[in-house]
């Protein structure tokens, strides 16, 4: 049996999350991609924002930066840049990262700088209680939309990848083994990549959208989540709906910390 108490801080548990909450499979299946990728917690950082998903880092037992609402992309380019040798994996929610955080995400992805960001899609600001964030769907009930979200959502994995990122995946929870691969696949690619985890908040969203129950949050992850190949065989009116999953882009691109490495040694060099 696989053992996950190597990876966490047992003094922080219980942990936050409420019954059902899809958040634990994402750390699970990230505990899991680093061992199988070998990594050694001296060798990785993780570095979240603030919300449900971004308490992650409070029970992983390696190198963990807490940081401020919206900013941990940005406190995640400073340790890159301290030290580019470091795996430095960002956790953050679709408020944390495409709300407040919306600039960061968009130009480190421009920049192709060296992180991994899984950002936890629930469609929802869940530690606040149900505020409608980016990717709320339109119609779709939030405290702030008691009669229907009319904002169109934001697709963040087309945001990353039409803002130069050079890996974009992704995965659901219900698919745990896949989304597994997809984020040791994130981990090992050099340059800026993104894994958007569809992972479902029963208490501020299932509640207001007739999903209430965990399972049926789940059963909806089972049937609209669609592997990007199956996907592209459907017909316009088949994906009505559905969601692709799987590697949506992965191009090789200069290298933020690279590109920057060159330029101060080239300097030294004529000095
Ligand atoms: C500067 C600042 N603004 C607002 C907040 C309040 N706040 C805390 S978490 C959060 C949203 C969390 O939503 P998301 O990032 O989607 O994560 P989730 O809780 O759904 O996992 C907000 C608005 C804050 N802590 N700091
Ligand atoms: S409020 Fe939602 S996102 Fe936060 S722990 Fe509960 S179920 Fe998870």
């Amino acid at each position: 049996m696989f053992d996950y108490l190597t990876y966490v801080r047992e003094g922080n548990f219980p942990h936050i999350w409420c019954s059902g909450c899809g958040h634990g499979i994402v750390l699970k299946s990230f505990i899991r991609a680093i061992d199988k990728l070998g990594i050694h917690r001296d060798e990785a950082v993780m570095v979240s924002g603030i919300g449900c998903s971004s308490r992650t880092a409070g029970y992983v037992d390696i190198n963990t930066l807490h940081t401020t609402h919206g900013r941990a992309i940005a406190f995640a380019t400073g340790v890159k840049f301290a030290n580019p040798k470091l795996h430095v994996i960002v956790v953050t929610g679709d408020g944390d990262a495409t709300a407040i955080g919306g600039n960061h995400y968009i130009h480190a992805a421009r920049r192709n700088i060296d992180l991994t960001v899984l950002i936890y899609n629930n469609y929802i600001y869940g530690m606040t209680g149900g505020q409608v964030s980016p990717t709320t769907p339109r119609g779709a009930r939030a405290s702030t939309s008691p009669f229907g979200n009319i904002e169109p959502p934001f697709n963040i994995s087309g945001l990353a990848s039409a803002a130069g990122a050079s890996f974009v995946a992704r995965g659901d929870v219900y698919h745990a083994q896949k989304l597994e691969k997809l984020i040791t696949q994130a981990i090992q690619k050099k340059g800026f990549s993104v894994v958007e985890v569809l992972s479902p908040c029963p208490t501020a969203y299932g509640r207001r959208n007739r999903m209430a129950s965990p399972v049926t949050l789940m059963e909806w992850l089972r049937d609209n989540c669609i592997p990007v190949k199956k996907y592209e065989k459907m017909s316009e009116e088949e994906r009505s709906g559905k969601i692709r999953t799987g590697v949506l882009i992965d191009i090789e691109k200069p290298e933020f910390t690279e590109e920057y490495r060159k330029l101060v040694d080239s300097m030294q060099v004529r000095g």
